[in-house]
């Protein structure tokens, strides 16, 4: 059995953020399926014996199991050294920023892709309201990057592999990310670093006929 083993799905991004962590890292790890699209974690057996809040990511670690991304990210940083800052300052600024990504950059997107790309049906006022409030958040994510490489500067981080958790994905969404030049290199950089891989090379996919 691997050392590391991640609760997941392959549609999810937030999972992703954990399984892009896992092999950035070079660790040892496998995922384990979760089939939210059969509703395994609105299942009691799931909230019962694997996360009571009923979500992936899920980390199992030596008797240890965490959830949450930014939980897993953070722990991740901690055990393999990589990607959590050099100081005190540094790492308060990653914990700013993916606070920011669970509220909006993430979240917002993640669930306009939910409706639009993957269920494909969404009552359009609610669509918009998401669109803007990615907009919004879009906005001033493309601005902080005009100045820096990665979301702290020079170097990448465990902020920047959280909030790209969604930017790989192809399924629509109605945002024009031609509109966002900064988010787009962004994302190619993280594509570029060693052990990058596309979330559905990393995790099993589990939309029916995906
Ligand atoms: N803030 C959480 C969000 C996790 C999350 O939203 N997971 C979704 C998949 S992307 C999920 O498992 N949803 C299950 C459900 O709603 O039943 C994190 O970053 O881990």
């Amino acid at each position: 059995m691997s050392e590391y083993r991640l609760y997941c799905v392959g549609e999810s991004g937030n999972a992703y953020k954990a399984a892009l962590m896992l092999n950035l890292c070079g660790c040892d790890w496998q995922p384990v399926f979760v089939d939210y699209f059969k509703g395994e974690t609105r299942g009691d057996g799931f909230r019962s014996e694997v996360n009571e809040q009923g979500e992936v990511p899920v980390l199992q670690h030596q008797g240890l199991r965490l959830t949450q991304s930014g939980v897993i990210l953070t722990y991740l940083a901690e055990r393999t050294g990589k990607f959590g800052g050099n100081d005190a300052d540094e790492r308060r600024e990653i914990l700013r920023w993916m606070l920011f990504d669970n509220h909006k950059f993430t979240s917002y997107y993640a669930t306009l892709r939910f409706l639009v790309g993957i269920q494909k049906s969404g009552d359009p006022a609610v669509i918009e309201f998401l669109r803007g409030r990615v907009l919004g958040a879009f906005g001033i994510v493309e601005q902080h990057l005009a100045q820096r490489a990665f979301m702290l500067g020079d170097a990448p981080s465990i902020a920047d592999i959280s909030m790209v958790g969604y930017h790989y994905y192809e399924e629509a969404t109605t945002i024009d990310l031609q509109a966002f030049p900064n988010i787009d290199a962004w994302k190619r950089r993280i594509a570029a670093l060693p052990g990058w891989k596309h979330p559905y090379a990393l995790m099993p996919r589990g939309m029916p006929g995906g």
